[in-house]
Order: structure tokens, then C-alpha cells, then sequence
């Protein structure tokens, strides 16, 4: 099997590291989105809205979507980022990590407006609020002492709130401190870093 991906993108990220902690014999690939190849008529073939991650590979067709590619990989065994007895948790940590982190984070970072600053702002509070209830009870993670599905985008998203100058709670930055002591979660942060210096010319410092 096969990801394609690129170090920078979040989404891409989250997979990346989701396959690493499962041990998944997966081959990164990586795309060069910024030449118009995620919208040329061979990309959208495989990922029709035109957006990495994708796995390819001997199943039905590609896998798009993040958490439809770490959940495919889950099925197939073994039950590792979506454990038994957490399910409902580390699904739904997951979603609010990528609709209200991740989102308005990935927004952000292209667009430095003065309104997208004050959303992002905003979103990611209180967003961080319900993380930080979780977490509230002394656990490491937001499943207990294992980190799990319900920690990937949350992990990225308060790294690149870091390098954007996005104010993270004091108890958000020890969680993902936590979190990057692993060692996948610091090789992907440090994958990121090149890209996120690169670009910022491009996208408003
Ligand atoms: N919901 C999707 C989001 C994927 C996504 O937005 N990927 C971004 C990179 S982080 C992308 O490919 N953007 C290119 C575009 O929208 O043109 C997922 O979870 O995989």
C-alpha cells in the first residue's frame, strides 16, 4: 500500500503519523502540491476532490479522507488507534480535532487576514476548552495512559498554532509535549518544520 502525502499538510500528517504508530506496512509517497498537481485530471482520478491523503493499493479502488484511511487500516487489524471500549471517544475527538483545529488552523496558515485570525482564534478556544475537560482527570491522553486516534489532530494542529503565533493553553502545550516526546510525533513535527519556513514568504509570515 501506498500514502500519497506531503510533510507539511495536516491532514497528511495525521495519517502519516496514525500508520507509523500502527506499524502498517505502507510506502509514503510524496506529492508536490504546489504545482497544480492535486487538481490535474491524474490526481482526481484517485482523489476526486482534488485533497491529500490518499492510499492506493490493493482494495477497491483509492482511500481518501484521513480518518477513512486510518479507520480501513484499523479494520484490517490489529485495534490499535481505535481501541476497544474508547471507540466513541477517539471517533469523536478525532472529529472535533479536524473540523475545529485542523480546519481553522490549515485556514489560517494560507490566510493571515485579520477576520481568519479572529475565527481561528476563537474556533481553537474553545475547542482546546473541551480538550482540556478531558484531560482534566490527570490522563495523559485523551483515551487514558495510550495515545489513540482521538490525539493525531490535535497534536498537529497545536504545533502549527505554534509556528503561526496561535495562543495554545498552557495545559494544551504540556499535552503535546506529551505527545511529541514520541518519537513519530517529533519526526513528523520535524519533517514539517523545512516546509513551514519555506513557505511562509508565500503565505504572509
Ligand atoms: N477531510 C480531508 C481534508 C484533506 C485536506 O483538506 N487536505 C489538504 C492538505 S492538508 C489538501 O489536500 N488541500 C488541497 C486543496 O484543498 O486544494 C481529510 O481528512 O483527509
Amino acid at each position: 500500500m501506498k500514502l500519497h502525502y506531503h510533510p507539511l499538510s495536516s491532514y497528511s500528517r495525521k495519517t502519516a503519523i496514525g500508520i507509523a504508530l500502527r506499524g502498517d506496512p505502507v510506502e509514503l509517497v510524496v506529492l508536490n502540491p504546489f504545482a497544480g498537481g492535486l487538481k490535474s485530471p491524474e490526481f482526481l482520478e484517485v482523489s476526486p476532490f482534488g485533497k491529500m491523503p490518499v492510499l492506493t493499493g490493493p482494495h477497491e479502488g483509492a482511500i481518501v479522507e484521513s480518518t477513512s484511511i486510518l479507520e480501513y487500516l484499523e479494520e484490517r487489524g490489529p485495534r490499535k488507534l481505535i481501541p476497544i471500549g474508547h471507540e466513541r471517544r477517539a471517533r469523536h475527538f478525532d472529529r472535533l480535532g479536524d473540523l475545529y483545529l485542523l480546519g481553522p488552523i490549515g485556514n489560517f496558515f494560507w490566510n493571515k487576514s485579520v477576520e481568519i485570525r479572529e475565527t481561528t482564534e476563537k474556533t481553537m478556544a474553545r475547542a482546546w476548552a473541551v480538550f482540556e475537560r478531558e484531560l482534566s482527570d490527570g490522563r495523559d491522553f485523551i483515551c487514558g495512559a495510550d495515545i489513540t486516534l482521538a490525539d493525531l489532530s490535535a497534536a498537529v494542529a497545536a504545533h502549527y498554532a505554534d509556528t503561526e503565533g496561535v495562543a495554545v493553553p498552557p495545559s494544551i502545550a504540556a499535552y503535546r509535549a506529551r505527545l511529541e516526546a514520541h518519537p513519530v510525533f517529533a519526526a513528523s513535527r520535524d519533517a514539517a518544520m523545512p516546509f513551514v519556513e519555506s513557505t511562509r514568504p508565500m503565505r504572509g509570515g
